[in-house]
């Protein structure tokens, strides 16, 4: 009998124990933070769940480590006891730097590239936004946190390939320049990186103009320095600089190289962003090289008519550009490197397609006919 009472005994304080520990450990909002990050598992004890919009996540101080993981790979454990006072996760607190500015170094850059490359608009600025579909597509197993420094650069090209293969794995460079940033917006100041190397939205390869328009991507904030002279121009705080002039005059039927750089606020350059445009200031040769309005061909042919443009650009290495509008445009296609025009199919006798065909050089000379092609 004795015996009953004292295991009924150990029962109940095993039970209150256990109400005990929950009452005792409330639950507190996190947020992970590269930019805010949603789309991450986590998990401490029985807490599990997916960060939210804003990066939210739901903690408390009964587990040892809180455990963070996109599909089947683990970006970091982290012991509880690393948890700072304001309860904002940076990649710096997750990997378990002693300062959170201490970015420079393998495990934070390997989270930061493979979140930001797997940001669902490319942009980590607007913050990171990871999907279902690419949870779900991340199965292959990996011994090792992503936060640890067994993980090198294939196996990040490889997770990022199997999440979602139109993207591509980002250079560490241009994950630190985002993520120093959003610490230096809180206050936290670290810059161990240079700009990362600019690049433009509108790619100009050739223009007719005495001066070339580009739009230049970069580091917010940075200096922009052509052929290593500063502009007096930056790229602004959304990380453009539109309209940017670029002089082309005193030039015709040649190259001009342009060296843009970026430099930062400590003086850091980027890498050069060589620029190579032809002046071409000439329409497009021979025009009446174009198929007659009315074609005719015998069926069941195929090849129809060799469009034999010459262009000044076509000699320094420049291709022109075919096109073909109208209504029966998907039934042809033209061979760029030999200017022939065909069917894809075999045509059809008696039938007669209408189509519009437009041929341009790089600096937006052009011509164009509409063409009424009847297959005999
Ligand atoms: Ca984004
Ligand atoms: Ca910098
Ligand atoms: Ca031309």
């Amino acid at each position: 009998m004795i015996k009953y009472i004292f295991i009924s005994l150990i029962l109940v304080l095993f039970i209150s124990c256990g109400s005990n520990t929950s009452t005792s450990s409330p639950n507190y909002t996190g947020y992970l933070v590269d930019s805010r990050v949603s789309g991450v598992e986590y998990t401490c004890n029985n807490i599990s769940g997916i960060t939210k919009e804003d990066g939210s996540f739901t903690f408390n101080y009964s587990c040892d480590e809180i455990t963070f993981k996109l599909g089947n790979i683990i970006l970091a454990n982290m012991k509880i006891s690393s948890v700072k006072t304001d309860n904002i996760f940076y990649i710096t607190d997750i990997t378990q730097r002693s300062n959170r500015n201490d970015t420079n170094n393998i495990p934070v850059k390997n989270i930061t590239r493979l979140l930001q490359s797997l940001d669902d608009d490319n942009d980590p600025r607007n913050g990171i936004n990871i999907t279902q579909n690419i949870r779900d597509n991340i199965v292959t197993n990996i011994p090792y946190e992503i936060g640890s420094d067994k993980i090198n650069e294939q196996d990040l090209q490889n997770i990022v390939k199997e999440a979602d293969p139109s993207k591509t794995l980002i250079s560490d460079t241009k994950a630190l320049v985002h993520f120093e940033q959003v610490l230096r917006d809180n206050n936290i100041y670290v810059d161990t990186v240079p700009p990362f190397k600019p690049y433009l939205s509108n790619n100009i390869i050739s223009t007719p103009s005495d001066i070339t328009i580009i739009d230049i991507n970069g580091e917010q904030n940075t200096k922009i320095y052509l052929n290593g002279i500063y502009t007096n121009k930056d790229i602004n705080k959304d990380g453009i600089y539109n309209d940017f002039e670029l002089d082309t005059s005193h030039i015709k039927n040649t190259f001009k190289e342009f060296n843009l750089t970026l430099v930062d606020d400590t003086n850091k350059t980027s890498e050069i962003l060589k620029l190579r445009i032809f002046k071409d200031t000439d329409d497009i040769g021979n025009k009446d090289k174009l198929p007659a309005s009315n074609t005719t061909i015998n069926s069941p042919e195929q090849f129809i008519y060799d469009i034999d443009i010459t262009d000044n650009s076509t000699s320094y290495g420049l291709d022109l550009v075919y096109k073909i509008e109208g209504d029966d445009k998907d039934l042809f296609e033209i061979d760029t490197t030999n200017g022939y025009l065909s069917f894809k199919n075999p045509s059809i006798a008696g039938n007669t397609y209408n189509i519009k065909l437009t041929v341009s050089d790089l600096a937006y000379h052009s011509v164009s006919k509409d063409i009424n092609i009847t297959v005999n």
